[in-house]
């Protein structure tokens, strides 16, 4: 499919999601984010690809929901249409690792959406807010929720409450993002964060992802349950057989994902 709003590109393993909206600073509206959630789709189904990285320009990852798509909405147009809602849910459910790999701003929808992906890097000129107050509304895509979980109450109240942004240097320190590197470099860092991850058994990949992710989700005891049924579960695989068998014969193993 020829997509209007992104751009996708595949090297190697790793699928590149760029956001392509520059006259409104990757402001997501619904075209968008449906292009996305199919794009996302079409990757964790492609069994050449391994790992993916949303990205956007130099300037924005994303400066949130696109204002003017939304300001004339009702509540109902809102209500009856679910608002974003499927492609929100496509987006969280990729089963293979997805890095936001983000420069300038991501405020808003942009910034939840970067919360949606397993990590962040940032450039040094990355912004992160909330800025719905200023709106009269607030967060509507995760942003109460997952900026809380990430950074504590403290500060995601702050921005919340503020609108103020936070840079990269807070937000690495605050949490929020993994690593911070010079804005130039943040794609290129990602990619090779992305190979990295493809070198692994994506089996062991899918289940660290979906044992992390469900640390948010349920008691400690519940968790620690999960993690260690899928430990045990990675035992029926061949990568497992592989993998350790290539570290005590001291060469690189060869996963196959099975
Ligand atoms: N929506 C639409 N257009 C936008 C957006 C946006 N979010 N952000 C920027 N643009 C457009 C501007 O209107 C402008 O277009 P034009 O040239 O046609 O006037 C162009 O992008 C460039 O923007 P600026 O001239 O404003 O650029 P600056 O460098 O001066 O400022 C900022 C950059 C600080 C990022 C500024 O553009 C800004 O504050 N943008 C809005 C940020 C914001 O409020 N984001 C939150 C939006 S609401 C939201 O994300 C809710 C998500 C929840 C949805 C839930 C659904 C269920």
């Amino acid at each position: 499919m020829a997509y209007e709003s992104i751009i996708v590109e595949i090297e190697d393993h790793v699928a590149i999601i760029t956001l392509n909206r520059p006259d409104a600073l990757n402001a997501l509206n619904s075209q968008l984010l449906q292009e996305l959630s199919k794009a996302l789709g079409e990757a964790d189904a492609n069994d050449k690809v391994r790992c993916i990285i949303i990205t956007g320009s130099a300037k924005a990852f994303a400066a949130g929901a696109d204002i003017k798509e939304m300001s004339d909405k009702s509540f109902v147009d809102m209500y009856m249409s679910d608002y974003f809602e499927p492609a929100m849910r496509t987006i969280s459910n990729v089963r293979k690792p997805v890095i936001a790999a983000v420069a300038g701003y991501a405020l808003g929808g942009g910034c939840e959406l970067a919360m949606m992906c397993d990590f962040i890097i940032a450039g040094e000129n990355a912004k992160f807010g909330q800025p719905e107050i200023n709106l009269g509304v607030i967060a509507g895509m995760g942003g109460t929720q997952r900026l809380t979980r990430y950074v504590g109450k403290a500060k995601a109240m702050d921005m919340h409450l503020t609108g103020r942004f936070m840079d990269a240097e807070e937000a690495e320190r605050s949490g929020l993002v993994s690593r911070v590197v010079p804005p130039k470099k943040v794609l290129e860092e990602a990619r090779q964060a992305a190979e990295k991850i493809s070198e692994k058994s994506l089996l062991a990949s899918i289940a660290a992802k979906q044992a992390v992710n469900r640390s948010y989700e349920t008691t400690q005891e519940e968790g620690l349950l999960f993690e260690r049924r899928l430990f045990h579960s990675l035992f029926a695989t061949e990568d497992q057989k592989e993998g350790m068998s290539a570290f005590l014969e001291k060469r690189s193993p060869q996963f196959r994902d099975r």
